[in-house]
């Protein structure tokens, strides 16, 4: 199987001949299973799915070229003694993940066998996207463009930002999602300078900035997008801001191809934003990665060092936000393709006043 190839590929460049794993994405990412308990345990040549009496059926079905191992208590032995079954003597684990408690009992249980954190190579893990990862990420997409379009009609003055969080939702679940991927941010008015405002009891005013950053969750994968609009006719001022945003976006986005570093692409729009004189109010990184989680490699910031390669999937989202003003927020869903972006997000980016 080609990831259970790939993670033993990472697990040698940090000197690891087996690995735990239970994060939920790590765990559906290389076993296949659903589900919400269970213990991935991958040897040299074997690999162990390892859950309770809830699981071993759906375990069975899903988890393929696993062997299916059913524990009861106490678990940890379980763990312990596949792994000295499986023959590993260095083992990797999710140092972001598991906890100091789990470490020490685990630990405890398999004396001598060395525990080796995964650090970095922990975001190497799902970092490039296959066709049929691709496509979900595609699909959930597709549905927050549609549910975009749809918002377009519901908004109007005097509505509350959670009735459009709460109608985002429901339409993105009509059709296909099965969740949010996050809370929606639904910022409006002076709020909108706040870039991760979850939606208010406030309600819409005539003339206000509008940042929508959500997203859905279909077949496990995420997708994210933000579009900022001005609820009536924009001023001067708010036009001013979008436009030095949506330029930052769109070089950003032609900078977006294998062989470029995070830390490059985000350069781009940092300094078409400082230039404009508003360096200092896009506090955040420029995106990034999006797959069974909302937030993974590779990271879109001046921090990122991580050279793009083909088939990874990031965002673009400069924003500008003045306090007392608001702010301007766009982003695009974007895998990297042989030469160049290929734009999930499809919804308009010219500014749309309501
Ligand atoms: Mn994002």
């Amino acid at each position: 199987m080609e990831r259970l190839d790939r993670i033993r590929d990472i697990l040698k460049t940090i000197g690891a001949d087996g690995i735990i794993t239970y994060s939920p994405e790590n765990r559906r990412y290389l076993s296949g299973f659903t589900g919400t308990t269970g213990y991935v345990i991958i040897g040299k040549k074997q690999a162990g799915f390892i859950t309770d009496f809830r699981y071993t059926e759906q375990a069975a079905k899903q988890c393929k070229g696993y062997e299916i191992i059913k524990n009861e208590n106490p678990l940890i032995e379980y763990l312990a003694d596949t792994i000295k079954k499986y023959h590993i003597n260095n083992l990797a684990f999710e140092d972001d993940y598991m906890t100091v408690d789990f470490y020490e009992r685990l630990k405890e249980n398999i004396n001598g066998i060395k525990m080796i954190p995964l650090k970095e190579s922990s975001g190497e893990i799902r970092i490039i996207k296959d066709d049929e990862e691709l496509k979900n990420i595609a699909k959930a997409a597709e549905i927050a463009d549609l549910a975009f379009t749809h918002i377009l009609d519901y908004i109007k003055p005097g509505v509350a930002e959670l009735d459009i969080a709460l109608e985002l939702e429901y339409f993105m679940k009509k059709n296909g999602a099965s969740g949010n991927s996050f809370e929606p941010i639904i910022a409006s008015g002076q709020r909108s300078s706040m870039p991760h405002g979850v939606a208010s009891d406030k309600k819409i005013n005539n003339g206000d900035l509008l940042t929508m950053d959500f997203g859905c969750v279909y077949n496990g994968y995420c997708s994210d997008m933000t579009r900022t609009i001005v609820v009536g006719k924009a001023n001067e001022e708010q036009k001013k801001i979008y436009d030095i945003v949506l330029k930052a976006q769109n070089e950003a986005l032609l900078h977006i191809k294998p062989g470029v570093s995070g830390k490059d692409v985000d350069k781009v729009a940092r300094d078409i934003i400082s230039e404009a004189g508003f360096g200092d109010n896009f506090g955040h990184g420029l995106g990034h990665g999006v797959g069974l989680a909302i937030h993974e490699e590779p990271r879109l910031s001046p921090l990122g060092n991580r050279i793009l390669e083909k088939n990874m999937v990031v965002t673009d989202e400069p924003g500008i936000y003045i306090p007392g003003f608001g702010g301007v927020r766009i982003e695009d869903l974007v895998a990297v393709g042989e030469n160049g972006p290929i734009v999930f997000s499809k919804s308009p980016k010219e500014l749309i006043e309501l």
